[in-house]
């Protein structure tokens, strides 16, 4: 038992008090069982007292941040950097984040800690962070030149935190550019108290966009258009799905910290908005809902059972937020089959050069991409037309004989389905077992809530579990039983 506790302990980042005891192996018993219909709606209805401990965070495709004790306290050393990220396959951007990953890695501590973040700045430039609702000291609010003096590049920081509150909170600098450019991540104050009912699984994710044209790797944070809309840092369908077990119930916690609201929407299920920026709601003011607007310097956590099987998306409502890369589908090009990539942007929509000058302009293909940022030769290794399907799916009577004769036509023929299909470039555990050929319908801020059967959940997590990557970000699921 203590062998394990400290192993999670390690691996999660946690502190004792998550961790408290004996529940921990009740939880893995629970999670063993198979769960019948009857079952599934005794646990809604009745308030089960449930293990003594919150399950940890887990923040896809990012991962938390680790911390040392320095007697009592927590001591997590968070550094200011830029680096490349991938926003999927074939698009790399140059992001402002912390220690290697945009959003920055999850902070997680428990109501009652005290916690010291080291913060040290290696950008070209100053900056300072804002710890975003914590009540606590004006001088570690991190308003520059107001609160405290700005961090010079090179500089060190010191804040120092007593945790009272507890909820979704979240870490951002203070200078905005420098938060479009990715430098914000989450702070989660677990409660002294856990919540109730309990939740098996609990996720973050960060809402975010970009705008960065193609062959290009610097996100422009001044325009107000976005190309990239982005969940924890990737674009469909380089999204990790959130992976649950039949019967379990589940809380999300979305952060926004970009320019956009978005309404967040899940397929095959009624939520419960369960808390805010501000902490939980008691529960006898939860709403029901299937979708939730987050918005601008917001969180809102959503809990539901996971009643219903299936892979359910869970994405962004407006519609150009359930895209990739936008550009002209116009010209002759798209009348024709086996379509090149295009030229790069610019030409290819006859900004610059072309016969005639206009975005009409039929000397050159149109760089065609929702996908994932394709629309320029150099940005990709493949084409992406017709006959780059990758052998998945299947274009024969996707267009209409007589398409090229309706006005408006195309809309979504070349953008999605199966010439924007790459299942083998997101290959991952979490997507073991999904239809052939999905990841040509999943753009954007979109991923999955796959509600697995015992079977089938069993089957995922075994082949994430050998699959063995440093910082799992799911490592506190793959720990259990
Ligand atoms: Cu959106």
């Amino acid at each position: 038992m203590s062998d394990r506790r400290t192993f999670l302990q390690r691996v999660l980042g946690m502190g004792a008090g998550l961790l408290a005891g004996p529940s921990l192996l009740a939880q893995a018993g629970n999670n063993g069982l198979p769960l019948d219909s009857a079952q599934l709606i005794k646990r809604d209805a009745i308030v089960d007292p449930g293990p003594a401990f919150s399950a940890p965070v887990i923040t896809t495709d990012v991962g938390d941040l680790p911390f040392t004790m320095d007697g009592l306290t927590k001591v997590f050393h968070l550094i200011a950097e830029v680096f490349q990220q991938k926003l999927g396959p074939d698009k790399t951007i140059a992001a402002w984040g912390f220690n290697g990953s945009a959003p920055g890695p999850t902070i997680q501590v428990n109501q009652g800690d005290h916690v010291r973040v080291i913060f040290d700045n290696r950008l070209p430039e100053q900056t300072s962070m804002h710890w975003h609702g914590f009540e606590d000291k004006i001088r570690y609010d991190g308003m520059p030149g107001i609160s405290q003096q700005p961090v010079k590049p090179g500089g060190r920081f010191i804040y120092e935190f007593d945790i009272h509150q507890e909820g979704t909170y979240f870490y951002h600098s203070h200078m905005a550019m420098q938060e479009m450019a990715g430098m914000l991540g989450g702070f989660i104050m677990h409660p002294k108290v856990p919540y109730r009912p309990h939740c098996d699984k609990d996720f973050l994710l960060h809402l975010q966009e970009y705008a960065v044209l193609p062959n290009n790797t610097v996100p422009n944070t001044m325009n107000m258009e976005y190309n990239w809309l982005v969940l924890n840092g990737k674009a469909g369908p380089a999204t990790t799905p959130l992976i649950v077990r039949l019967g379990d119930r589940v809380r999300i916690r979305f952060v926004n910290l970009g320019m956009d609201h978005h309404p967040m929407h899940l397929h095959g299920h009624t939520f419960y908005v369960t808390g805010t920026e501000g902490g939980s709601i008691p529960e006898s003011a939860w709403w029901p809902g299937n979708t939730v607007l987050v918005g601008v310097a917001q969180a809102r956590n959503i809990e539901f059972v996971a009643n219903n099987p299936g892979d359910w998306m869970l994405h962004c409502h407006l519609p150009h937020h359930m895209m990739n890369q936008m550009s002209s589908t116009v010209g002759k090009m798209t009348r024709n089959a086996g379509m090149p990539a295009g030229e790069d942007m610019n030409t290819g929509m006859g900004m610059l050069s072309g016969t005639p000058t206009v975005p009409m302009g039929e000397d050159y293909g149109p760089s065609l991409g929702r996908g994932m940022g394709f629309g320029s030769n150099a940005d990709m290794a493949m084409t992406n037309g017709p006959t780059a399907a990758q052998g998945m799916g299947d274009m024969h009577g996707a267009i209409a004989k007589d398409a090229n004769a309706v006005p408006n036509f195309p809309q979504d023929a070349y953008m999605e389905g199966p010439m924007m299909a790459m299942d083998e470039k997101v290959a991952k555990p979490e997507n073991y077992g999904l239809p052939a050929g999905w990841s040509g319908y999943m753009q954007g801020m979109m991923t999955f809530v796959r509600v697995l059967p015992p079977a089938q959940y069993d089957a995922v997590i075994a082949r994430m579990r050998q699959s063995k990557r440093s910082g799992d970000p799911y490592a506190s699921i793959l720990s259990q039983g």
